[in-house]
């Protein structure tokens, strides 16, 4: 296991280290513990923004994770600290997962400017420099191609890291998917590019968009390699990343995986989810990643009750005191309102002056 981006929850310092081992498939009880701690951080940090929400504490976009955690989990705890990290406007899960605070998440989505953006990026802009994530964006699709640039940075460099990038099944419509899957697989770049198939963009279902709905065959036609994934089963999630991750350190390739998952509430805040039945998302909830992946724990002995009421107190105290950060928070000056837009004057032309 990687570990690098690993910690309990109140620790959001990584491991510092270049050294880049194998990582391996076996992990132990208290890596599996901590696989599900993780999903539950997600969990109860994003119940926490959708109450806030409607408190009208968080405005703008927010765009929910619930259903899907298992994937930024599997995932980005067999990363390293100093792999880069791509990913969309669902971004929440994978930005803590990479070892970002929750306070930090928080504040931005208060809009504070204790946030991880200053308060100007809010929930679809979250970066953070030392986690190696790069976001966090509005577009669709966009990640790709700055995922392959990335790759091109650290193989020119001669770094054995990786870029990852998570994208849905909506992004697969965009040219820049293809764009980007042509240039590393044609240039060898270390991508692994992760597909967060959860059979709807906004409202189209994935099998009315799509002619070819084998994504697989899609990466294979540009010389990829990967797989698909069962993406509602962390363990699932965390073996294919395994050998994932192995292969492009190694064959240094890139992969393609997709996680078939599904997100159990709205696109966003402002989705009246006509597109669906009711009973579809109910089928999809017996899948819970959390609620399943907690039972076979159980069932294996690994976690009792009085261990599983421990974590979500710890977690729900490190919810609370991100609330409490952002609340105490304070608000960008106005006189600021136009900084940051494009830039701040050039240093050039104050030289010139
Ligand atoms: C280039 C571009 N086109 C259209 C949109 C509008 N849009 C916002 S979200 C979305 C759906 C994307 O779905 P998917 O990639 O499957 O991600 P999911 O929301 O399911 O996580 C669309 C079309 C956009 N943001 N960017
Ligand atoms: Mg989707």
């Amino acid at each position: 296991m990687g570990n690098y981006r690993m910690g309990t929850p109140k620790k959001t310092a990584s491991k510092k280290t270049t050294e880049k081992k194998a990582v391996s498939a076996k992990p132990g009880k208290s890596e599996k513990i901590h696989l599900l701690t993780q999903m539950i951080r997600i969990r109860q940090m994003e119940e926490k923004t959708y109450e806030m929400y409607t408190k009208e504490k968080i405005r703008g976009f927010l765009h929910l994770y619930d259903g899907e955690e298992a994937v930024a989990v599997g995932i980005i705890e067999n990363l390293d600290k100093e792999d880069g990290i791509v990913s969309t406007y669902r971004e929440h899960g994978h930005a803590l997962i990479a070892g970002m605070s929750m306070n930090s998440i928080m504040a931005e989505l208060y809009g504070k400017a204790e946030g991880c953006s200053g308060g100007r990026g809010g929930s679809m802009h979250l970066y953070d420099k030392k986690t190696n994530f790069f976001g966090g964006s509005a577009i669709v699709a966009n990640g790709l191609p700055m995922a392959v640039g990335l790759a091109m940075a650290y193989k020119m460099q001669n770094r054995n890291s990786i870029s990852c990038c998570f994208f849905g099944d909506g992004a697969v419509d965009e040219g820049e998917f293809h764009e980007s899957m042509n240039l590393a697989s044609l240039w060898n770049l270390p991508v692994l590019f992760v597909c967060e198939n959860n059979f709807y963009s906004m409202g189209m279902p994935f099998e009315l968009a799509q002619a070819e709905t084998d994504l697989v065959k899609k990466a294979n036609a540009y010389k990829i390699e990967g797989a698909a994934v069962d993406g509602m089963d962390v363990m699932a999630v965390y073996d294919a990343s395994v050998k994932a991750i192995n292969y492009i350190r190694e064959q240094k390739k890139p992969w393609f995986l997709e996680c078939q998952t599904y997100r159990f509430r709205a696109h966003s805040m402002f989705d009246p989810e006509r597109y669906r039945e009711k009973d579809e998302v109910k089928e999809w909830k017996k899948r819970d990643p959390i609620t399943t992946f907690t039972s076979r724990l159980q069932e294996e002995g690994l976690l009792d009750e009085d261990e599983l009421n421990e974590i979500k107190k710890r977690v729900a105290e490190e919810v609370e005191e991100s609330v409490e950060f952002s609340e105490k928070g304070t608000d960008e000056p106005i006189e600021n309102l136009t900084r940051f837009v494009y830039s701040d004057e050039p240093k050039t032309l104050n030289k010139s002056k």
